[in-house]
């Protein structure tokens, strides 16, 4: 019985290399060199083409190599077996190193001063303390919490947004559509780490982006985007900042990665851009813990972060 490594868009070699190293005594196989269907018990995918799993009669256990397990889903005939997403202590801490980067850049007013070394001129800028900012984070699962708490070690003034209620504590916990609008009304700086679902998609828009709260030292809102870029209408964004509603934003998602050439964010003066490396870990770990999972899973132990088919996360 195999592993079947079915990757798009990362290195598969690579990935082909580390699982063969890891994963000592087991087949190994990686689509599309070496696919063939029978006597593959696990399947192991980034952004698998369509259908592709479908062929596989003794598939047990899916695996998305990346804690959104959103591309997988979008595939109509995926089987009807456990998809596992990654949940890794290396994947949260790269995460919360960025976040909390771009939300002191924005606090912190790093563009602003980029600028004046660039024109030499030597100036501070009003600078309020971080218990006097708001920031908000939509999605406070397993990301979204860390990222929170460290937000709140720093000072600021945490709140977050999820479908169900919370406690976390030093965290205002705002829930569903009767709580989004007065935890955006407290937030100066917006953070996004929610999962990409039917629910979910396109709910950065510009009416959102309106109600956030800009009187503040930034001059306008920050959004900081990490979730998918399917999250945010991407239109809306460049139009709220434009308008002044948004001051800057950060954006390591996009409708389209990579991000194309003539997209207005490559070049636009208030926007960061990273390639989708938010939550860069190191990949031995992420191998590692799709191995553990197996070693559960055959010992009787049982899978952990199975995705919930309906709730799409
Ligand atoms: P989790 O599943 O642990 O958390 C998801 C959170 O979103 C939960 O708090 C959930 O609420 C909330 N949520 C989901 N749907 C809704 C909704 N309709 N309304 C309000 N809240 C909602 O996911 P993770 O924290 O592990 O990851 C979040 C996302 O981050 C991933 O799905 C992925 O898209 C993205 N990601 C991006 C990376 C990058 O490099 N840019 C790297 C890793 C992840 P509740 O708690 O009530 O269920
Ligand atoms: C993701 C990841 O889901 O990189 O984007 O883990």
């Amino acid at each position: 019985m195999s592993i079947l490594l079915a990757i798009q868009g990362w290195d598969s070699a690579d990935w082909a290399e580390r699982f063969a190293r890891l994963a000592a005594g087991r087949e190994i196989r990686v689509w599309p060199d070496a696919a063939a269907p029978d006597g593959v018990r696990y399947a192991v995918c980034w952004h698998p083409p369509a259908g592709l799993l479908a062929q596989l009669p003794d598939l047990e256990v899916m695996f998305s190599l990346g804690a959104g397990a959103d591309a997988m889903l979008a595939d109509r005939d995926l089987p009807d077996v456990p998809l596992v997403r990654i949940v890794d202590p290396s994947l949260t801490s790269r995460m919360t190193e960025w976040v909390v980067l771009q939300v002191l850049m924005h606090h912190r007013l790093q563009r602003a001063y980029d600028v004046q070394q660039h024109d030499k001129v030597w100036k501070g800028l009003v600078q309020p303390a971080a218990d006097a900012v708001g920031v908000g984070i939509m999605g406070l699962g397993v990301l979204g919490t860390d990222a929170a708490e460290k937000l709140n070690i720093l000072g600021f003034d945490v709140a977050g947004w999820s479908r169900s209620p919370k406690q976390i504590p030093g965290v205002a916990c705002f829930h569903g559509n009767a709580g989004l609008g007065p935890f955006l009304a407290r937030t100066d700086i917006l953070v996004v780490l929610l999962p990409l679902t039917p629910d979910t998609a396109n709910m950065i828009d510009y009416d959102l982006l309106a109600n956030l709260r800009r009187t503040n030292h930034m001059g306008g809102a920050a959004l900081v985007n990490a979730g998918r870029g399917r999250l945010q209408a991407e239109e809306d964004i460049l139009r709220a900042l434009a308008d002044g509603i948004l001051a800057g934003a950060t954006l390591d998602v996009f409708h389209e990665e990579p991000l194309p050439p003539d997209s207005p964010f490559w070049t636009h003066p208030k926007v960061t851009v990273t390639p989708h490396v938010a939550a860069d870990s190191d990949p031995d770990y992420l191998c590692a813990y799709v191995l553990r999972q197996i070693e559960n899973y055959e010992s009787g132990r049982g899978l952990e972060n199975v995705v919930d088919r309906v709730l799409g996360y």
